[in-house]
């Protein structure tokens, strides 16, 4: 029996390229739909293998161009008969049906934590059959996640939207560098936002860190002056929105006073923001400022890490730290794939021994 396999763009294109190469005697083995393309400069294309082949025997013409033929043709495809299949056969069609199982559990994991393009490709593209499908995804994960280990400049921007948690995290900051034995100070640009300030204050008052709040260019040019000695300066900004071109202008005038080779502006974000929400405001930052790296904040509250996982590999924007609740200074930590792992659904994984599966 001579097996052929055709490839087109969807079944229906591949059975009609069939029966036009091979007459309508032609029956149907196997079908295998998958896509291709989708990378960051291609679009995602649809593609369908179809297995078939001629019946010993059997040379009566059978019309399949009829609607009733063509879904009696796709029950075959999707069920083909076990029994009238030889073992090699029958090998060949579980190969199939295993590779779309393992591809649609790999999709599903990844609706479920909201991944989107193009991250979505990457951990898709080539997508093995002798792995497990949890395993592959974790470790394509972390190949893909972008971290940064630490912040030597000594000018440090948090910036982002009202309530992502810039001022609780300048604050963790702070105090942790102050542990550290670095000699820090905290400039205020939010003078909108009075409660959350005293808040810091308090903190800061008590390990003496300085901090200044200035609402204008002039007083921000006097307290980067005053804190020249300092090894690290955190500054503080006011939450920009989509709408108020003058605030953004304001903060940009301000900005443009620091030494950017010795600045590091950093994108703090929630974990629980639409990924639509945090492009467009990434849209305007970067219509005037370079963004160096990202924050992601209350990651205690989100139900996946996924959107931002795809948000900062769809900008190139690697994680420095992670905030993990309210507490000052305690809840916040590095970046590292195995934290952001541990924030992803269904990936099934023990993270103590995930290490030792990847390597071996
Ligand atoms: N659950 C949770 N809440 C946080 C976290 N970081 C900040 N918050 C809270 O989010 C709210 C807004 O924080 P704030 O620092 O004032 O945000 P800002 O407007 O960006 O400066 C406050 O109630 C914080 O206590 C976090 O990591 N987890
Ligand atoms: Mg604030």
């Amino acid at each position: 029996m001579k097996y052929v396999t055709i490839t087109a763009n969807s079944y229906e294109e591949a059975l009609k390229k069939a029966e036009e190469d091979y007459g309508k005697n032609i029956r149907i083995h196997s079908r295998r739909d998958y896509s291709v393309g989708g990378g960051l400069f291609s679009r995602k294309r649809n593609k369908c293998d179809l297995t078939l082949y001629i019946p010993e025997g059997e040379r009566a013409e059978k019309k399949v161009n009829d609607d009733e033929s063509i879904l009696e043709f796709e029950k075959e495809a999707r069920t083909p008969d076990p029994e009238s299949l030889s073992s090699s056969e029958r090998l060949n069609t579980e190969v199939y049906r295993g590779s779309l199982e393992k591809i649609s559990k790999a999709e599903k994991i990844l609706k479920q934590n909201d991944i989107s393009e193009p991250l979505w490709s990457v951990l898709l593209n080539d997508f093995p059959l002798d792995q497990k499908v949890e395993l592959e995804i974790s470790k394509r994960l972390i190949d893909s996640i972008r971290i940064k280990n630490g912040i030597s400049n000594k000018y440090q921007v948090l910036l982002g939207p009202t309530g992502s948690g810039k001022t609780t995290t300048c604050a963790k900051l702070a105090i942790n560098y102050n542990k550290s034995g670095k000699n820090v100070f905290i400039i205020s640009l939010d003078s909108y936002r009075v409660g959350s300030f005293y808040q810091i204050r308090k903190l800061t008052d008590a390990l003496c860190i300085p901090l200044k709040t200035v609402s204008d260019e002039i007083s921000f040019i006097s307290a980067l002056k005053e804190a020249e000695d300092a090894d690290v300066v955190l500054i503080d900004t006011m939450g920009l929105s989509k709408n108020d071109d003058e605030l953004n202008l304001k903060l940009k005038s301000m900005l443009n006073n620091l030494n950017r080779a010795n600045s590091e502006y950093i994108f703090v974000s929630s974990s629980t923001t639409k990924i639509e929400d945090m492009d467009a405001l990434y849209e305007i930052y970067c219509s005037y400022m370079r963004l160096d790296s990202l924050i992601a904040s209350k990651v205690d509250e989100c139900f996946t890490l996924g959107t931002l996982l795809s948000f900062s590999y769809r900008h190139k924007l690697p994680f420095i730290y992670l905030t993990n609740g309210q507490r000052v200074p305690e809840d916040i930590e590095s970046a590292e794939s195995m934290n952001i792992l541990r924030y992803l659904k269904s990936l099934d994984l023990d993270i103590d021994r995930f290490d030792h599966q990847v390597l071996s």
